[in-house]
């Protein structure tokens, strides 16, 4: 017999009838789904007597396993009107979990503040959600409540939801916002670290045991501190010199911030780490790169669902930038010498890494786990060159608004997602689609006026004049 083939494959260790049964290739589970757990589930595959390692014929441990997990959740998306939020609300309710949107709708009020618009057309939040419920027949609830400073409000809506899981993506997410003026760091600053502290004490104090995932960034790490050593999982072994040698410590990598904005996610590490050790809450921290693209298969399927995509000059990421420039015919954007290397990701293998965060969360009493949430490395300038040549389009080197080296390398580890199946989707395959179908369809939406970075890092530092007044006819 080899181990870990379940019953109606082999006989199974344990007893699996109180777990399930496996018939075929289907296998049933007999379990109350809405309060089954990820955690439930592997401790049961566990129980099954599923070896990691071990082979059968038909579906592999492996997959039967991940079935297992893949079990319905109660999520609280938190953030979930977002450009990450939104795509994972509908990536995770078509997965059948059981989604609640938390949001205080902040980021549409910076819009308003900023006099820019998303280049997509994004409808109210009501109507976002009537669609979803009219084309897929899944329902989608909201709660419209402010994390940093309605913490009364927080704990109800866990008390009412009892989530089995919360995906946090609720802070202020833009570096340039954040350095725009003495309002906007102080507001980043109090905004994000009481959103997640506010999130951290109401766990506890509500004993809700709900596995948290939380959307930090690669901008901890800063780029390029340790050279060309690839960038760890969030963790570093190093020795301290003691009178009576070295001792080995394993310590949370060293923070270093661009910007007010990457300073309050180190300053979310720290929470997050008290927690996890202090009252055993299960916290997994993913830092992301940049996220470029806007469509997943869920947005696309009516354009009422579409996407934010920012463009302007504090939101707008350097890549989704670029291809809205081109797309209009602006010159390329690059700050400095555009030799500034950072990590990217598309928005379609976002949604699929926080699906496969969900499925595997830390133990109560672990450490937090860090998963750096990227698949590729690129030079800005190279980016621009790429898209250049496709397209024709010309590059500007502007003075950068930011404190930032002139070039540095990144090298970054990733082997944790890709272990867990993920398979990352390149930039050459999705650019062109991206250009067509959305920079181009919108383009007559782009305020040239917005293109331009003028959030700078200390006063006094030079900024563009706008290369563009116009968008030109087609
Ligand atoms: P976003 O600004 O589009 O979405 C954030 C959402 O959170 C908005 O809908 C906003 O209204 C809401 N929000 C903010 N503060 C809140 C509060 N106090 N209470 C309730 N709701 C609040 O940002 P995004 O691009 O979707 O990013 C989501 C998360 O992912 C952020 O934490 C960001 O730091 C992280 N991240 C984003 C990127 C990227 O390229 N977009 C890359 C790495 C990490
Ligand atoms: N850049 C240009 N031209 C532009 C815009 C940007 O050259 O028109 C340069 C910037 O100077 C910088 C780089 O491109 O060197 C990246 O800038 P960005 O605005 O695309 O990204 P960043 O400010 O780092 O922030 C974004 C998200 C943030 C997330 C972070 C992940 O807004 O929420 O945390 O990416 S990471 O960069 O990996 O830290």
């Amino acid at each position: 017999m080899v181990a870990g083939c379940p019953a109606g494959r082999q006989e199974a260790a344990g007893n699996p009838a109180q777990v399930g049964s496996y018939g075929g290739d289907e296998l049933t589970i007999a379990v109350d789904i809405a309060r089954y757990t990820a955690t439930d589930a592997a401790a049961e595959g566990l129980a099954l007597g599923f070896a990691p390692a071990a082979k059968c014929a038909g579906p592999t441990l492996l997959e039967r396993l991940s079935k297992l997990l893949e079990h319905h959740m109660r999520v609280l998306v938190l953030g979930g009107d977002g450009f990450c939020g939104w795509p994972t609300s509908l990536y995770l309710s078509d997965r059948g979990h059981d989604i609640t949107i938390v949001d205080n709708l902040s980021r549409r009020k910076i819009d308003i503040e900023l006099e820019v618009d998303s280049l997509t057309p994004i409808r109210p939040l009501g109507e976002r959600l009537a669609a979803w419920k009219e084309v897929s027949g899944r329902e989608i609830g909201f709660v419209n409540v402010d994390l940093a400073t309605e913490y009364d409000r927080l704990v109800s809506v866990l008390l009412d939801i009892r989530p089995d899981a919360i995906v946090h993506f609720a802070e202020q997410r833009a570096a340039p916002y954040s350095m725009r003026t003495e309002k906007t760091k102080r507001y980043t600053v109090d905004n994000n670290v009481r959103a997640t502290h506010n999130l951290l004490t109401a766990l506890v104090t509500t004993g809700i045991d709900a596995s948290l995932v939380h959307l930090g960034t690669m901008g901890v790490y800063g780029y390029g501190w340790s050279g060309t050593a690839p960038i760890p999982e969030g963790y570093l072994m190093v020795k301290v010199p003691t009178p009576d040698g070295e001792l080995e410590r394993e310590i949370l990598h060293p923070a270093n911030p661009g910007s007010v904005y990457h300073l309050t996610k180190t300053l979310d590490q720290l929470l997050f780490s008290f927690y996890a050790s202090n009252d055993r809450l299960r916290i997994t921290d993913l830092h992301q790169g940049i996220v470029w693209g806007t469509q997943t298969n869920q947005t696309a399927r009516d354009e009422r669902l579409i996407n934010r995509f920012d463009y302007d000059g504090d939101y707008g990421t350097v890549l989704n930038r670029f291809l809205m420039q081109a797309a209009i015919g602006h010159p390329l954007t690059v700050h400095g010498t555009g030799g500034q290397t950072r990590a990217f990701i598309h928005i379609r293998d976002t949604v699929r890494c926080i699906e496969i965060a969900l499925n595997n969360p830390p133990d109560a009493g672990s450490k937090v786990l860090v998963r750096n949430q990227i698949t590729e490395t690129h030079r800005i300038l190279d980016l621009a060159k790429m898209i250049g040549d496709m397209t024709g389009t010309e590059i500007a080197y502007l003075p950068n608004p930011r404190r930032e080296a002139d070039e540095n390398e990144l090298s970054v580890r990733n082997d944790q997602f890709l272990a867990l199946g993920l398979e990352p989707t390149t930039l050459s395959e999705g650019l062109l689609e991206e250009i067509t179908d959305i920079a181009a369809r919108y383009r007559h939406r782009v305020d040239p006026h917005k293109i331009i970075a003028r959030s700078v890092w200390r006063a006094g530092m030079e900024t563009s004049a706008d290369l563009m007044t116009e968008v030109p006819p087609l």
